[in-house]
């Protein structure tokens, strides 16, 4: 049975997302309703979502569209198409079970494909070569031969917009993709405005004070900045690598017996010396701080209790070490 078929078919589809939706699964979620009740006006849908993210909410809240998207499912359903997902896990613990009727189960989605898939969905859509499933979206609308209307197309440069890290990431399908979206009279400013947000007054102190009490290191050519703040430090991280730090590491003591690290790098830093703030970092000082600690090569994080005076010092001594460590070996290595 064909997409338009299956839609035509069915009186009453689930529509789902990924658990903490996105700008792209959300907008992608409501333009592909409208689709359907192009196709099927009796027909009600019902759109589902493990949770929203806090920016996804924002750009409801700019658009406003007429079909709303619940956390739960809320009555039964003849069809489900899963969007901007093609993993069952991706859904959330709550929604999982709902992948069971494979014939009756489409999946429109732009992620690599899971080996599960064949098993949860006979009707797949699937365009990995993609930027975003909101231009999916606009192939099966212009496949279906149905036009897209104003709110329709904001949400869906929206949504592209989004995935496209405001089009870091484009090429010339996508942005003639956009393009389409602006003539079918899509407002490009108040896309992009609606995705701007800004983090939480007490964050954005947490990090301005973690700014000002920035101690910096200059090794070998990396400025390595360490500070000290009692919340947001990963934050805070990230915004001392905003400010030029090749490495940011972040120390505070959030509680009475709670010591908690936080830290990030650039990718030039881990590319060009090999040190990985996960396993160089932030495992020794795990130890030194009687807790846990470990994570990725660009961010890295640990949890103790004790030691934080002493542990800021010793993270620059490991930075360093690591640094010369890797030094020899990373420079044989080919490139
Ligand atoms: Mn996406």
């Amino acid at each position: 049975m064909s997409i338009e078929d299956l839609l035509k078919n069915s009186k009453k589809p689930l529509i789902l997302g990924h658990q903490n939706a996105d700008p792209d699964a959300i907008c992608s979620m409501v333009a592909f309703a409208s689709l359907y009740k192009t196709i099927n006006a009796d027909g009600s849908p019902q759109l589902v979502a493990d949770d929203i993210s806090r920016l996804s909410n924002q750009v409801l809240e700019v658009f406003n569209p007429i079909l709303k998207v619940s956390r739960t499912v809320e009555s039964n359903y003849d069809l489900v198409v899963l969007i901007d997902t093609n993993s069952r896990f991706q859904l959330g613990k709550g929604l999982q079970h709902i992948l069971n009727d494979p014939e009756k189960t489409i999946v429109i989605d732009h992620h690599e494909r899971n080996p599960e898939i064949a098993l949860i969905a006979e009707h797949q859509i699937v365009h990995d070569e993609m930027s975003s499933t909101c231009e999916i979206i606009v192939k099966v609308y212009s496949d279906l031969c149905v036009k897209i209307d104003p709110s329709t197309a904001n949400l869906l440069l929206t949504g592209l917009i989004f995935d496209t890290r405001r089009f870091f990431y484009a090429g010339t399908a996508t942005l003639s993709t956009a393009i389409r979206l602006i003539d079918a009279g899509a407002d490009y400013g108040k896309c992009v405005r609606s995705l701007l947000i800004k983090p939480d007054r007490s964050e954005r102190i947490a990090r301005l004070k973690a700014a000002g009490r920035i101690k910096i290191h200059i090794i070998d050519d990396w400025i390595v900045a360490i500070s000290k703040i009692n919340a947001f430090e990963a934050s805070a991280c990230r915004g001392m690598i905003d400010l030029g730090a090749d490495v940011a590491i972040v120390g505070g003591r959030p509680t009475k017996n709670v010591v908690r690290f936080s830290s990030r790098s650039t990718r030039e830093f881990y590319e060009k010396t090999g040190v990985s703030l996960g396993s160089d970092l932030m495992k020794p000082l795990g130890h030194l701080i009687e807790g846990e600690g470990g994570g990725h090569a660009n961010a890295a994080g640990a949890n103790g209790k004790t030691n934080l005076e002493k542990a800021m010092v010793h993270s620059i001594e490991l930075i360093k070490r690591a640094i010369e460590q890797k030094r020899g070996a990373h420079e044989d290595l080919p490139t």
